[in-house]
């Protein structure tokens, strides 16, 4: 099997696998939070934004002359993110009228003047939208309408740092969310697509997290106060949202994606903008994000026993490696199932680690990590190239190249996570 092959394999399973999960998790503080809608993003350190020495290239390619237009996205510098929850699409115009419903004080005839510009869902008639919109998104909000409907489901809105890295969808240095390839009306909402106007949500092709309308349809408001790079970690604020004192903030707040209004470069998912928070606008929405402490903690942990079990086969430590799966774990391999005991398991691993040198083991795509409603259960799917040097069956060391695709199942046991069942192929990087 190529590796294109195993790419493409890989979500497959994992959509069949978390739809066997359900779909709700406990917060902190005992609510239960839906997050049906919601993808999964686990935590990570990328690169955000984008080089100025780009620059001229972009200007060219996108027939932008004013270079003033990309400088807000410089420079690129590298960002770490714990994983959390986004809404697959913007929130639509039936979600904002049940919310408004419940709190009159975001009625359209009730709001405080101080909170909007005067055109606050200037296209409703009260509180009904127009008939025939309940699939589209809300406009004409301002952001602490945004703040206030995220905040009423145990929600809140993104960071821009967790906004350009869902975009980007688990590609790595892309220019749009599908990647490199330039827009046409076929892959987003924008200005050449020529629908002037917001269009259903979820109409065009999700990226590579299962999100919707990263690119385009409306701009999205975010969490973070409108500041050159980099973002000051000091404050967090999404931090606001747990006193409601979002109501109080007063600055330009950040704005991502692009809208039908717009040009292809504002489609980027680099491409940064911002609104005063009273700025109720038709093509401006926002779509809701959600950290759940319990989740998070199983998302970071798995992904420090997959750095740890990196670092053992480096370190020619089978016994922490060994440590981490459970007495009873089963072994399938190429199709073959193995219930090997712990101690027996443990010499086979150290003398395969004794005859082999680890050159490289390179991650295909971000771990994908699935976690139970009660965060007792997971699955952890690698992808992984793994380059090493080992004697082959004459005695004669060689240097060889794998590309192994792994499905662990994992539960915690005693308060530790352990492995329970892996599942891996491996494709010699000759058979490509
Ligand atoms: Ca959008």
């Amino acid at each position: 099997m190529t590796t294109d092959l195993v790419r493409r394999a890989i979500p497959l399973l994992a959509i069949l696998l978390v739809s066997a999960f359900q779909v709700s998790l406990q917060t902190g503080a005992g609510d239960r939070v839906n997050v049906a809608g919601m993808a999964l993003i686990p935590g990570a350190t990328f690169e955000m934004g984008q080089d100025a020495g780009e620059i001229p290239k972009l200007m060219k390619k996108f027939g932008v002359s004013r270079a003033e237009l990309f400088q807000e996205e410089t420079p690129r510098h590298r960002v770490t993110i714990g994983s959390f929850y986004i809404d697959r699409t913007e929130v639509t115009n039936a979600q904002f009228k049940s919310f408004v419903d419940k709190n009159a004080a975001w009625q359209k005839d009730k709001v405080a003047t101080s909170f909007h510009n005067g055109k606050y869902l200037q296209h409703w008639n009260g509180n009904e939208y127009p008939a025939g919109t309940g699939d589209r998104p809300v406009n004409f909000v301002t952001w602490q309408a945004a703040a206030a409907y995220c905040s009423s489901l145990g929600k809140r809105l993104p960071r821009e740092a967790e906004w350009e890295y869902a975009a980007r969808g688990g590609l790595e240095g892309k220019a749009f969310p599908w990647g490199d390839e330039m827009p046409d009306k076929t892959r987003a909402n924008y200005g050449a697509s020529e629908i002037e106007g917001p269009t259903r949500v979820g109409s065009y092709l999700a990226n590579g997290y299962g999100l919707h309308d990263m690119a385009g349809n409306v701009w999205e408001f975010l969490a973070d106060e409108w500041q050159k790079y980099p973002l000051d970690s000091g404050t967090d604020p999404t931090s606001l949202f747990k006193d409601r004192s979002f109501l109080a903030v007063k600055t330009r707040r950040a704005l991502r994606g692009g809208s039908f209004d717009g040009g292809a470069v504002n489609l980027r998912v680099t491409y940064r903008d911002s609104h005063m928070p009273d700025n109720a606008v038709e093509h401006v929405g926002f779509r809701c994000a959600m950290t759940s402490p319990q989740q998070s903690e199983a998302v970071n942990e798995l992904l420090r026993i997959h750095y740890a079990d990196r670092a053992s086969h480096f370190g020619r430590d089978a016994a922490s490696l060994v440590a981490r799966f459970s007495d009873d774990h089963t072994n399938i391999s190429d199709g073959r199932v193995s219930q090997p005991r712990h101690e027996v398991f443990r010499r086979q691993m150290q003398a395969y680690f004794d005859a082999s040198t680890f050159l490289e083991w390179d991650d295909i795509a971000p771990p994908v990590i699935h976690i139970s409603d009660d965060a007792s259960m997971a699955h952890v799917i690698v992808q992984k190239k793994v380059r090493l040097r080992a004697r082959n069956a004459a005695g004669v060391e060689e240097e060889r190249a794998d590309v192994f695709a792994w499905l662990s199942t994992y539960r915690k046991i005693g308060g530790q996570w352990k492995l329970t069942t892996i599942t891996s192929t491996n494709t010699p990087e000759d058979d490509k």
